[in-house]
Formats: C-alpha cells, structure tokens, sequence
C-alpha cells in the first residue's frame, strides 16, 4: 500500500535514535528537545489512526508544560477535548519505542487491534508552545499525519487548553463554540463581560490583576484577548517572553513549589496576582500583606471560591443539582475540611493526575475539580445544562431566581469545560471575586491552609512503591505504611503520604501539620522511611532546616 511506503520513506528523515525508550507519562511524552523528533512524527502518525476509528478530529499538542526550555514534549487530544483514551496512550508508546526497522510492524499491530478503516478520512489539529524547539516538533508532527494521508489544520502558537477547545468545537459542529482562536476570545469574554456586569461599585482596584505569563505562550494570548475584553479587567502582564526565560523563576508550577513571588513581577501589598505555567493550562494565585509576607492561594483555594459562589446560585435559582468538588492526596487538609464540613459539599479524592480527575467530576451534575497545583476546571452535566438553560430562558421568573440563572448561564459559557484552562479559571475567578466584592485577603481567609512541605526521594527503583485509596497509603514495600502512620501519631493534625512520580524518577513525600516545623520534620522523617525501605540511592535525604 502507498501510504506504508510514504510512512517508510518518511520515517527515514524523522529516525529514531536505536535504543531510546520513552513512555506516554501522567500528560504525554515529555523530556529533552533533542530526542523527540521521531516522536512528534510517530504521534502524527497515531493521531491519524486515531481520527480514523473515531471518525473525528483529533488534537495534538507540542508542548512540556512547565518543564525547562530546552525540554518539549506532546500530548495528544480525545474527539471531546479529554485526554487520550488509556487504550490508546499504551499503543503511543508501543509506537514511540518501535526501532527504526520494526516501525511499520507496530503501525500495522494498531490498525488491526482497533481494526481501523485505513479508506476513512482523517483529521489532525496541530498547536504548539513557544518554545525554540517547537516549530521544528509541530512540523514532524504534521509530516506525521501527511505520510499516513490525513488532514492537518495547523493552529500554530496557541495554549494548550485552547487546542483542546479547538477539538471540541470541532467535533460538536460549533454547538460548543466557533473552532478558532477569536471565536474562543469571543465566547469566553462574552460571558465575562455579562457576569462583571453584575458586580456592583466595582472600582478600579477591584478590576486590575498582575498577571506573570511564565515567559511563556499564556503571556502572547492574553495579550491577544485584551482588546476583546472592553475594560472590564485591566491587566499588568509580567514575564512575557519579551526578556526572560520560560518558566525560569516564573510561573505557577515555581510559585507554588517555592511558595515564593516570581522575578521580575513587582507587587505592591493587597494586589492581586496570578501565574500561568508554560502552556497555560494551571493558575495560582497570590498576594503579599501590609507586612510583606507572601500568601498562596492555590487549587483548592480556587476549587473553594467557585464551588462556594456555585453553590449559592444554585439555592438561589431553586435548582437541585448535585455539586462535588474532586481533589488529589495532595489537597491541603484545611480545604477537604471546609468543603465537607463547612461547605457541605462532596468531596471525592482521585489518583495524580489530570485525566482522573476529569472522569470523576464527570459522574456529578456539576463536578469542580482542581488539583493543588492549580490544574482544574469545572463540569456541567447536559441534564445540568438544560435545566439551567430552562430557566434562564423563563420569563415569568422572580428577580432572584432569574438573576441566579444568568449567572450560571454565564458560569457555563466562561468556563472551558475541556480541560482546565488559565485563561478561561482566571476569567471565571476575576468574576466571582467582583460579584462578591471580596478581595483577595478576603478569599484567602475562608479557611487557613495547614502548613506542608513537599520532598523528593532517589530510589533505584520507585516502582517498588504501590499504593492504594487514592496514594494515599502505601501498600508495599513492606512495613512503610506502618513507618508513616507511627511517624504521623508524633504530630498535631498531621498526614503525610508518599507516591511514585509520574513524570520524574523519583519518589515523592508529602506531609502537613499544624506548624511548619512539624511538617518539615515529618515530611523529612518520612523521606528517611522510604530511603530506608524502598532502596533509596545518592546520599540520605537532607533535613531542611
Ligand atoms: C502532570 C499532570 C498533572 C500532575 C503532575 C504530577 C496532566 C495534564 N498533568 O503534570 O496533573 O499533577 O503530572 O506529576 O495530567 P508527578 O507524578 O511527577 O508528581
Ligand atoms: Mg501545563
């Protein structure tokens, strides 16, 4: 067949080096620029396979996230706009790992297990980040897809979430939203515009946010959004890729793991501020009080403030829908708290990971996920949506109920619902946070975040680690569970688990408690047990303070 000898000819200028193994981790493949050709052209080539037994379009995105510049990496996207199929992230790295010579083979393994129909049509759309390497990787992704006889739409420079929109709107004939970049400025800053409304003496102050863009692609398409958004929110953009480093001492994934502003960003004290990471697919906030200290707001803050302001409108709307909120292990224990306790509402916890949380928040009418690190979304189920839809559209309404409805009309139409999305969760927060006239000082005091402390630890082989209930306990090796939960008794309020990277070779530790000291010890007593335990490497772990 033709298209086999154009992917043979063509995998000649895309080769991959002989030996080389890497694997579709938590978010797709990701590692040093250098080795990824033959990856980016090989994910063409699956996309292709999978538009085929879809009979949909299929996204792929040239992107590694918050990692260094010099890294890059690909993630491919399902009809819907979710994360590849499980299935299909086995047969990546199948793909990804062929040797040169046995490339064909494993394409043909594929096209029989899933018995594509190699005569259908095939659609691709490519984005990519700002990264030096990307053109080049979207090109072979492209080349990819042309060798195997499928359609691309390149979309270029464009955030991550955005392509997954882009795919969604796509697959839904428009029923979501026009499938291009101004048609995504447009809805989302529609629905802004109509919620800010509702915010009453609104002052300046209230409507200006300090956003850092990791020097990254968020940064360009903000810029891009600000006209479209009429004032309504007046940005100071930081760290736009016109000097600094990507994500070098910026963005969410530094600001939240050093607990720490980012250079290059001047904050005054009460100011609200935000960072993107690298593809703008995670937001945190923070501000720094009248005495300079340096105050996080994080996933879970997020996850509070729009389960809460969602909550309200539904009592207020009269609308009985079922709303969850959905956490990893890593959720600080002073938020599981007041949502369950306080807020009353559910709270389910899942494995690290995007995907995982996506799917239990879909089992709920109305599912807000978020992971601490500031990756989330809210979803709405269709029933959901209808009857919002319903009664937004009844005119014999009071003014109350109506006035809730609107606004969750809005809520939906803001929210990017295919992944979580910094730009469309900054709009959603800006919103809420001038609905209620509340400052950031005022968010941040909902509950207060217990102190913890995150560790690495090096182990010859972390896969010896498994756990259970959501990471959170340990089921082997042996005896460590039983070490955590001794280490554990030793403090106030505290809880610490371990878990084996998804993305990193190493294992990583978590501890909370109610000081900072507490924490720091047993997150580093902890880190002994696992070096102990599970054959740790390179030195023991170094207490930190
Ligand atoms: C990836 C995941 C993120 C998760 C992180 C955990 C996606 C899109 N991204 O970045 O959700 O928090 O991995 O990394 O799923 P770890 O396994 O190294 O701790
Ligand atoms: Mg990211």
């Amino acid at each position: 067949m033709s298209e086999f000898q154009e992917v043979s000819k063509q995998s000649g200028v895309h080769p991959k080096p002989a030996g080389l193994v890497l694997q579709y981790g938590t978010a797709g493949f990701r590692t040093n620029a250098k080795l990824l050709d033959h990856i980016m052209f090989r994910m063409g080539l699956l996309a292709t396979l999978r538009s085929k037994t879809t009979k949909a379009t299929i996204g792929v995105m040239v992107t590694a996230s918050h990692n260094p510049e010099e890294d890059n990496g690909v993630k491919l996207v399902d009809p819907m706009g979710e994360m590849v199929s499980p299935t299909w992230e086995v047969y990546a790295t199948q793909l990804a790992n062929a040797e040169q010579e046995d490339l064909l083979a494993a394409l043909k393994d594929i096209i029989e297990k899933e018995a594509v129909n190699m005569s259908q049509e095939a659609k691709v759309f490519v984005g990519k980040d700002t990264r030096g390497s990307s053109a080049r990787l979207s090109q072979a992704v492209l080349d990819g897809v042309s060798a195997l006889g499928g359609h691309s739409k390149d979309y270029g420079l464009v955030t991550t979430p955005q392509l997954h929109y882009m795919v969604c709107c796509q697959n839904t004939q428009g029923k979501y939203g026009e499938a291009t970049v101004e048609g995504y400025y447009k809805k989302l800053c529609q629905a802004f515009i109509k919620l800010s409304k509702n915010a009453s003496n609104c002052t300046d102050d209230q409507k200006h946010l300090s956003v850092d863009g990791a020097n990254g692609i968020g940064a360009l398409k903000v810029r891009e959004m600000e006209s479209h958004l009429k004032k309504e929110l007046h940005i100071s953009l930081f760290n736009d890729g016109s000097e600094g480093k990507l994500n070098h001492q910026c963005g969410a994934d530094f600001v939240k793991v050093q607990q720490k502003p980012p250079t290059g960003m001047e904050i005054s004290p009460g100011e609200r501020c935000c960072s993107f990471d690298g593809d703008a697919d995670r937001i945190v906030y923070y501000y720094s009080d009248s005495e300079g200290t340096f105050h996080l707001l994080d996933g879970d803050k997020v996850a509070t403030l729009i389960s809460t302001f969602l909550k309200e409108l539904l009592t207020s709307a009269g609308l009985d829908l079922k709303i969850a909120v959905v956490q990893t292990a890593y959720a600080n224990g002073s938020s599981t708290n007041y949502l369950e306790n306080t807020m009353k509402v559910t709270v389910r916890c899942t494995k690290t990971g995007v995907k995982h949380l996506h799917h239990a928040a879909q089992e709920f009418d109305i599912g807000v996920y978020f992971e601490a690190n500031g990756h989330g979304t809210v979803l709405f189920s269709k029933a959901a949506e209808e009857k919002i839809q319903q009664l937004a559209e009844n005119s014999s309404l009071i003014d109350e109920k109506k006035r809730a409805a609107l606004l969750l009309q809005n809520t939906i139409n803001v929210i990017n619902q295919t992944v979580g999305d910094a730009i469309s969760d900054m709009l959603l927060i800006e919103a809420i946070l001038a609905i209620k006239g509340m400052t950031i000082h005022q968010w941040d005091a909902i509950y207060t975040d217990l102190p913890n402390r995150q560790l690495k630890v090096k182990v010859s082989d972390r896969r010896v680690i498994d756990t259970t209930d959501a990471e959170r306990r340990a089921v082997s090796p042996a005896g460590l569970q039983e070490a955590i939960d001794t280490l554990v008794k030793k403090y106030r309020k505290a809880r610490s688990f371990v878990r084996p990277s998804g993305t990193e070779d190493v294992v990583r530790v978590y501890a909370e408690a109610e000081t900072q000291d507490s924490a720091d010890d047993l997150a580093h007593e902890v880190s002994l047990a696992v070096y102990r335990l599970a054959g740790g490497v390179g030195g023991e772990p170094k207490p930190l303070h």
